[in-house]
């Protein structure tokens, strides 16, 4: 299987994130991909390959302009105004009660403050999401991974696999959140349907809601989203992942929340899995985009998830039964000593070792 990947991810270099008011150590770290992508180079079946770039226009297509501009703008400002510190995080966000009451009219006019402090909660959601010097470099580049694993999909592989970093399901379109800036799945899936003509599904495996790639395409008919994920009730994003979420106007129907409780373990979670599958099945298209995060994994330090790494082959294979093309792009996983073989385990199960190529021929 082709892997998509760069080293240019670590200029996204996070040391603490805050928690609950204090900085503790990240979660979503440097080494991550360098572990997986050592660990695709161990097992030998993956080809790594370097992405290209893909400019900014597939990136508008799914979010904000102003989105871009503070990302891009963010450090620059951060020096400008001499603040001695190595990470931003937002000083004040936009809690929707502020505007309680408000016309419809004097929402239109709030605007993107000036001050940076503003500007981050302007363009953000919570507090674990520090921007560092090289974040817009890395996350530009985690776009083009993906946009490069849909490009070799569209030439004709049938499973392309993008280690994304930093990830991207929690970023709306005019939003940056949960260690997300831009959503590289849902700017995959738009590229997709606008290449083909065809409906595309997103699949998404990560812990937590993709809160960001259901609201992108919440009022859209043409592309799926389903989700299996923690109980919102219970976990990060909170106020997104119901199962009465299922989309408005053309979209009715075409977001499927899966929300899961804690401690579930394999089976119970190919069963949700099946279940998301068979609303995938029956929709028509010929490529799904996968959202794989390993933070459901047993041993993950911010899941309360029980999956191991046979659940996560089962997974792979159930996904690959589908038939469609996969394009498969990295998002959490945060359990560093297990998750490149849970990614090679994952990924072994949509593409099963070769063994017709290393019996002899006849
Ligand atoms: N104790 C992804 O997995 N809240 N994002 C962190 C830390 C944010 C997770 C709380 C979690 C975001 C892509
Ligand atoms: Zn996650």
């Amino acid at each position: 299987m082709k892997a998509v990947y760069t080293e240019h991810h670590r200029a996204h270099d996070v040391a603490d994130e805050v928690y609950l008011g204090v900085a503790i150590p990240a979660h979503e770290v440097v080494q991550r991909a360098g572990i997986i992508r050592g660990a695709l180079l161990a097992d030998g079946g993956f080809e790594l390959v370097d992405p290209t770039e893909h400019g900014e226009l597939p990136i508008l297509a799914v979010h904000d302009r102003g989105l871009l501009r503070f990302l891009e703008q963010a450090w620059s400002e951060v020096r400008r105004q001499a603040l001695r510190r190595q990470s931003l995080v937002a000083d004040t966000y936009p809690s929707r009660a502020m505007f309680e009451g408000l016309s419809e009219a004097a929402l239109a006019r709030l605007r993107e403050p000036v001050a940076i402090g503003g500007r981050a909660g302007w363009w953000g959601l919570d507090s674990s999401n520090p921007i560092v010097p090289g974040t817009y470099e890395a996350a530009r580049w985690a776009v083009d991974v993906a946009l490069t694993a849909v490009d070799l999909v569209l030439d004709g592989e049938r499973a392309v696999y993008g280690l994304c970093r930093p990830p991207g399901h929690h970023a709306a379109r005019a939003m940056a959140a949960g260690y997300c800036f831009f959503n590289n799945a849902a700017i995959a899936a738009e590229a997709i349907a606008r290449a083909t003509g065809e409906r595309v599904a997103i699949l998404d495996l990560d812990y937590h809601h993709g809160n960001g790639t259901q609201q992108i395409f919440w009022r859209r008919g043409d592309v799926l989203y389903a989700s299996l994920h923690a109980d919102p009730a219970r976990a990060y994003p909170f106020f997104l992942g119901y199962a009465d979420e299922v989309g408005e106007g053309d979209g009715v129907g075409m977001n499927i929340n899966l929300p899961l409780p804690a401690e579930i373990g394999d089976a119970d979670y190919l069963a949700a899995l099946d279940r998301a599958l068979e609303a995938i099945a029956d929709t028509p298209g010929s490529i799904v985009v996968v959202s794989l995060g390993f933070d459901t994994y047993r041993d993950d330090p911010m899941g309360d998830f029980a999956l191991t790494r046979a659940g996560y082959a089962e997974a792979g294979r159930r996904v690959a039964s589908l038939g469609r093309r996969l394009v498969i792009l990295q998002e959490g996983g945060y359990h560093l000593p297990s998750l490149g073989k849970n990614a090679v385990a994952w990924l072994r199960g949509v593409e099963p070792v070769a063994t017709a190529r290393t019996m002899p021929r006849p």
